[in-house]
């Protein structure tokens, strides 16, 4: 479905929020304009491109536009209206039938070569009480496919509850740093193909993944935020405790 202004607080129809809850995931195409995504994307350059670099950015030299920066809502104001396009924050109240709060963002430069990150839930790494996270992953590229290494997804595959997750088994196509979900059926995984704006929110227990980047010149910058509903909370992790309201 295509956002429209009208709409924006309540982008979703009733079959669609029936359709999240089934296969654990939505994409609303077109959610944010090409415009103010060229805009952010020059921003984000502009940010490590400073000299010195913001303390919050900081990284060696040589790895200025690589793989992700983390938590970029919390230090700079565009990332945070990004955060909280209307789009975002209307779809999110729908689903979780009350506001959303953010507690992590990261933008991912995924360079031509950059690995992806391999199969998990993302209540693994960031639990919250009650369970009510929703990732918003926002296409900034004017495709991202197979080759440029696009998010995979098993449908469904939220219904299963946590499993296990262990060593990555695949250091060709994914980063080493993460844990992979074990037992998961990946015969089942299928690739979401998007166009730039496109909006992808997905349950925090559907398996999801990305493979490398093998284009020869094509990024696939993406930013993703994660949100719980606005009277939960982060349990264990100590640094995503702050919430950022939508409004
Ligand atoms: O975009 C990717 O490559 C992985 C993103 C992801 O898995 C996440 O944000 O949970």
């Amino acid at each position: 479905m295509i956002a429209t202004k009208s709409n924006l607080l309540t982008p979703l129809t009733e079959e669609q929020v029936a359709q999240f809850h089934k296969d654990g995931y939505i994409l609303i195409k077109k959610g944010c304009s090409p415009d103010l995504i060229d805009a952010y994307n020059g921003h984000i350059y502009d940010i490590r491109n400073q000299d010195p670099m913001p303390q919050w950015a900081a990284c060696e030299e040589s790895k200025k536009y690589t793989l992700r920066l983390f938590n970029p809502h919390k230090h700079d104001s565009f990332s945070r209206q990004m955060m909280k396009l209307p789009v975002i924050r209307g779809t999110l109240a729908q689903l979780m039938g009350r506001e959303a709060s953010c507690v992590q963002s990261m933008y991912f430069y995924k360079e031509p070569g950059s690995p992806g990150q391999a199969s998990h839930q993302d209540y693994y790494y960031i639990k919250n009480d009650p369970m009510t996270m929703i990732a918003a992953w926002t296409a900034l590229e004017d495709k991202v496919d197979e080759e440029n290494g696009c998010l995979w997804v098993i449908p469904g595959s939220h219904d299963l509850g946590l499993l296990p997750h262990g060593a990555v088994t695949n250091l060709e196509e994914h980063e080493s740093w993460t844990d992979e979900t074990q037992g998961a059926d990946l015969s089942k995984n299928i690739p979401v193909i998007m166009e730039k704006g496109d909006i992808l929110f997905f349950h925090e227990l559907l398996i999801h993944s990305s493979n490398k980047n093998r284009s020869q010149d094509r990024w696939r910058r993406s930013y993703v935020c994660h949100y719980i509903r606005e009277d939960a909370v982060v349990t264990l992790r100590e640094d995503l405790r702050e919430k950022y309201p939508l409004y």
